[in-house]
């Protein structure tokens, strides 16, 4: 569940919509693996990760971060059910992959200053304080099947 209002739903997703989920999430998921160079552990065979230039430039972080962002889309229009909609991407997280689930509200973090960055002003306050509930949204359902 994510509190917004029904306008605040429509002008979260209008926004949203403009998004190119392989443009933002390799921008997302790289600027995670360099602020927070400890995430690289999940990404040992990604091959260079070694400098941002190296992490920008790497295929397969925009691969993945295209896969990541085009999941979190799918829960942009579930935002009244994103723990069911996250229930089995949160279980491989936690029993396959054994992300640490404080992770996902670093990516959010990255996604929200993505968004700004890419948006600039039509990113205003009120866009930003939405976007803000729907990333912690997002980051609480795929922590919702933790054991
Ligand atoms: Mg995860 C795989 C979604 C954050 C590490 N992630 C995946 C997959 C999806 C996904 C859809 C593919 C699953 C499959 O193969 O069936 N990830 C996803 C979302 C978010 C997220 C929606 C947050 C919004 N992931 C995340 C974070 C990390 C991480 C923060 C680690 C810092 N994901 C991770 C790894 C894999 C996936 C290591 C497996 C990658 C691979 O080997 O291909």
């Amino acid at each position: 569940m994510v509190n917004l209002t029904s306008d605040e739903k429509t002008a979260v997703l209008a926004l949203w919509n403009k998004v190119d989920v392989e443009d933002c999430g390799g921008e997302a998921l790289g600027r995670l693996l360099v602020v927070y160079p400890w995430t690289q552990r999940f990404f040992e065979s990604f091959g260079d990760l070694s400098t941002p230039a190296a992490v920008f430039a790497n295929a397969k972080v925009k691969a993945h971060g295209k896969k990541v962002l085009t999941s979190f889309g799918e829960g942009m229009n579930h935002l009244d059910n994103l723990k069911g909609t996250f229930a089995k991407l949160s279980e491989l997280h936690c029993d396959k992959l054994h992300v640490d689930p404080e992770n996902f509200r670093l990516l959010g973090n990255m996604l929200v200053v993505v968004m700004a960055r890419h948006f600039g002003k039509e990113f205003d306050w009120h866009m930003h304080a939405c976007f803000q509930r729907v990333v912690a949204g997002v980051a609480n359902a795929l922590a919702h099947k933790y054991h």
